[in-house]
């Protein structure tokens, strides 16, 4: 495998949770692309549900980390963010993109959940936000983060195609030419994740099962699964359909152990099929 992919990965390191740099490092090996982190900030746990948390920030790791690379030429096929505490984090990450004007940059705007935005998630970082994603190629919002940044009411409601197919565009116009929202309610209440390739006008979308529970860090395996299948060749819609397979499997296994939802999903009983590089074909197009 000495040709495979190379990602510099832009996110915190969690450790009990299984969000963010826990669960995108072994996502990313078993895919067979290879990862390197670029921590943001170390956490005892992620913020959602162990009480006060532990946290050393290494937002004045991220430059000195970009210098050495530029300084032993060290290219990068792929740049990854994902949550951002901070607007220097922002800014920082900014820079690692425009130093690497020909890797693909993906941005996981990771803003909220639910129709809320986290406690980090300022109205000020919100906004700076939009500035990565307007030097994205690929952005992957939940439904939450995609309201949040064009400024819309989160839906209580079902999503008509034509509403989803909108909000897709609006994304793209921001920058990137491709745009996967997940956690979208369609009128015909199917639970779906949908795509758009501007390059080829194309939209797509890959129905779920519903599972009544939520785990923190599902967003992360989701965008992971995407940035991999991406990176070894899958099209848009196949790499949505291995992301929406991955996290299905995944998040429906957790639920069978009834495991306590803050202790995220449990890949590690998955992952084997993600080595198999399964041949999919649960796509339609919107
Ligand atoms: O999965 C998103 C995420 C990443 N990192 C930290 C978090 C969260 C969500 O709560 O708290 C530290």
């Amino acid at each position: 495998m000495s040709s495979n992919k190379k990602v510099v990965a832009i996110h915190d390191l969690s450790g009990i949770g299984r969000c963010s740099l826990t669960v995108i490092l072994p996502i990313l090996s078993v895919m067979g692309v290879q990862a390197c982190p670029v921590p943001t900030a170390i956490l005892s746990s992620h913020t959602g549900g162990f009480g006060e948390v532990v946290l050393r920030d290494l937002t004045d790791y991220i430059v000195p980390a970009l210098e050495h690379y530029k300084r032993i030429n060290e290219n990068f096929d792929c740049i990854y963010s994902g949550f951002l505490a901070s607007n220097g984090q922002i800014e920082h990450c900014l820079n690692f993109f425009r130093n690497y004007p020909n890797a693909l940059k993906i941005v996981d705007p990771v803003m909220g959940d639910h129709g809320k935005a986290y406690k980090t998630c300022t109205t000020q970082l919100c906004r700076q936000m939009i500035e990565l994603v307007r030097i994205a190629d690929i952005v992957t919002p939940n439904l939450t983060e995609a309201s949040i940044l064009l400024g819309e009411e989160y839906p209580t409601a079902p999503m008509t195609t034509q509403q989803t197919k909108s909000w897709l565009v609006r994304l793209s116009e921001k920058g990137p030419h491709i745009v996967v929202i997940t956690g979208i309610v369609l009128a015909d209440g199917t639970k779906c994740n949908v795509g758009y390739d501007k390059n080829n006008n194309a939209f797509w979308k890959v129905r779920c099962d519903y599972v009544p529970v939520s785990y923190p860090g599902s967003g992360d395996i989701f965008a992971s699964v995407l940035v991999g299948g991406i990176l070894k060749g899958d099209s848009l819609p196949i790499a949505i359909n291995r992301a929406t397979s991955f996290i299905e499997l995944a998040i429906k296994t957790t639920y069978s152990y009834s495991s306590e939802p803050r202790n995220g999903v449990m890949i590690e009983a998955c992952l084997n099929w993600l080595v198999q590089n399964t041949t999919l074909r649960d796509y339609e197009t919107l």
